[in-house]
């Protein structure tokens, strides 16, 4: 009896060996499946398979992205080679000891470390996976434009539209390389599957440079994107949805962030809107508590009275009638308003459509160099926007940025021609329908005395820097001839005459405060009133008389000279 156990226990193992044997070597054999998942070890890179279909190797760590189309791979056409991922990555590596930050104001090396097609967190309600879309939504054509891109952002921006996308919704990725250092940023991309590269022959920032890639495409809808972001889950589905209801919108994803230390995915807020101050400064802001309240549905879209400026969809048709952008302004910065001013006043509208996400690296500062200087081509493209689209409100603009004026602009005839052609609302009622609460600034903004009995802060000579001195002085008060040196106007946080701010030269208790040129920038030159003081914001200091001098110092509530009385000039 044991011994006929035994044998059958021996019958068995055998069996099981063999069957383990048989399984292992069917698994190795080639798969016919192209979905299949590829070896877990295999290099990152898309390459060809004998099938003909886009091979997906993934790394093992990551998790498997479900691919539910393979792109095809588009034989023989435009550069015809097959694109190497690790040829195209390895072309371009952080040298040791190179600060990883220095030339993309990210960390390269964290992102050069990530697959090109990592997987990431679904941010969207959980509502919005049930929502379906008409099956016969338009294809659109990606417009990404960039100037020195890093390979492995640009890379990952690009594979996240192709496997996250319906691959019959996208025509075309368009590449708009913006005199990049190395041509072959862009064009070595041309190998992969719909990706076109046009390349400026000199710099010319990303307004024209989204202009040519506009004009190139060949889908009805356009999409652009920024070169270091990541699209999410069925983003594109809700976008082209909208824009085929209602030509006229333009519509946005929430814009995730991916963050620039470590490249985390993380999940913006969903009740946020653009908004701006009158300096033209773009913000993101709570969505009015009124609107909030009346929102019973998380996936319904957010009416936003600004876009961030690059991540939309908008159709092609309605971007050429509307005059596509201001090809007068250069570089960066600005023409999100121009064109949000412009789609609202001009019968169309914005939203931000929460079931569509899209990752975005926001970095803190400019990786590149503006030929002109940022400062002033920030001024002369928001001083365009604000010229042709903001009416007489145009003073608050002026008031809130008193470096503004003077700098030189352009010509903006062809703009306000524009304007008038399309026959345009005012500035004023899109105060009133679409943006009410933009607060128009109290009559702050007039010129004042800013005395202390019959003395007065005045600007005083000049010294050896060229920056002015401030003190004070006896009140020359003739209504009307009143000396410019005692006219101040204060936009909070600045106190200015003209161009130059009131400043202070230390952060510390005692210190003398002049005039120096404004910069928006400047954390000297930004000031709050407390009652009848004036607080020096950063250093938490007192505008104070001392002696005839203006200084800053301990703040004393009901202290005499750091009292100021303000006195409008009529
Ligand atoms: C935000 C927008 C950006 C643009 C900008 C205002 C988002 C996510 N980003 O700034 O799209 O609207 O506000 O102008 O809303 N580039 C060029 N040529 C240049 C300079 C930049 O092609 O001379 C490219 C650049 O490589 C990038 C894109 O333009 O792909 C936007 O530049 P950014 O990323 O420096 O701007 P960002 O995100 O700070
Ligand atoms: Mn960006």
């Amino acid at each position: 009896m044991r011994r006929i156990r035994a044998n059958a226990i021996a019958i068995l193992t055998v069996a099981w060996i063999l069957g383990t044997f048989y399984y292992l070597w069917q698994d190795n054999k080639p798969h016919s499946s192209p979905s299949s998942v590829s070896h877990p070890k295999s290099t990152k890179s898309v390459g060809q398979k004998q099938t003909g279909r886009l091979e997906i190797h993934r790394e093992e760590r990551s998790i498997p992205l479900i691919v539910t189309h393979a792109p095809r791979l588009d034989r023989g056409t435009r550069s015809g080679g097959r694109f190497d991922e690790k040829v195209y990555l390895s072309g371009k590596q952080l040298k040791a000891g190179e600060d990883p930050y220095r030339e993309h104001a990210f960390n390269l090396q964290e992102s050069n470390r990530l697959s090109s097609e990592r997987a990431i967190r679904d941010t969207r309600h959980y509502r919005c996976a049930a929502i379906t879309f008409d099956p016969d939504l338009p294809a659109t054509s990606v417009i990404i434009t960039f100037h020195n891109e890093a390979r492995s952002t640009l890379l990952r921006t690009i594979k996240s539209v192709l496997l996250r996308s319906p691959p019959s919704l996208i025509q075309e990725i368009i590449l708009v390389d913006d005199f990049s250092t190395d041509p072959d940023d862009c064009q070595l991309l041309t190998q992969i599957p719909k990706v076109r590269c046009l390349r400026n022959s000199k710099r010319e920032g990303l307004i024209r440079s989204r202009v040519r890639g506009a004009e190139a495409a060949t889908a009805t809808i356009l999409t652009f994107l920024d070169s270091h972001c990541e699209v999410n889950t069925e983003w594109l589905q809700p976008l082209l949805q909208r824009v085929k209801e209602d030509h006229t919108r333009v519509v946005s994803p929430i814009i995730d962030v991916i963050s620039l230390d470590n490249f985390a995915y993380l999940a913006a807020s969903a009740d946020l809107r653009g908004g701006f101050d009158w300096s033209l400064h773009f913000k993101w802001e709570q969505i009015p508590i009124e609107q909030k309240m009346s929102r019973t549905d998380p996936t319904q879209p957010i009416r936003t009275p600004v876009i961030a400026g690059g991540i939309f969809v908008m159709d092609k048709g309605w971007f050429n009638h509307l005059g596509q952008y201001d090809t007068q302004m250069d570089i960066w910065g600005g023409e999100n308003f121009e064109l949000s001013f412009r789609v609202w006043m001009c019968g169309g509208s914005l939203e931000i459509l929460p079931c569509s996400r899209v990752g975005h690296v926001f970095r803190k500062r400019h990786p590149y160099d503006f030929p002109e200087g940022n400062a002033l081509t920030y001024i002369k493209n928001t001083r365009r926007a604000a010229e042709v689209w903001m009416d007489d409100y145009k003073q608050y603009y002026y008031a809130a940025r008193p470096s503004a004026q003077g700098k030189a602009f352009g010509s903006i005839s062809e703009r306000l021609e524009l304007r008038r052609q399309l026959n345009c609302h005012s500035f004023q009622w899109y105060l009133e329908n679409v943006y009410p609460e933009l607060k128009i600034p109290e009559a702050d903004a007039s010129p004042a005395l800013i005395r202390q009995g019959s003395m007065c802060l005045e600007s005083e000579t000049q010294d050896k820097q060229g920056d002015t001195l401030v003190g004070l002085g006896e009140c020359r008060a003739a209504r009307g001839s009143l000396p410019l040196s005692q006219e101040w106007v204060f936009s909070e946080p600045f106190i200015h005459q003209q161009n130059r701010c009131l400043s202070i030269t230390a952060f510390s208790p005692g210190s003398k405060v002049r005039l120096e040129l404004c910069s928006q920038k400047d954390a000297r030159q930004k000031w709050k009133l407390k009652g009848q003081s004036y607080q020096h914001q950063m250093s938490g200091l007192c505008l104070e008389n001392q002696s005839g001098v203006a200084v800053i110092n301990l703040c004393h509530a009901q202290l005499a000279s750091q009292m100021w009385e303000t006195q409008q000039v009529t």
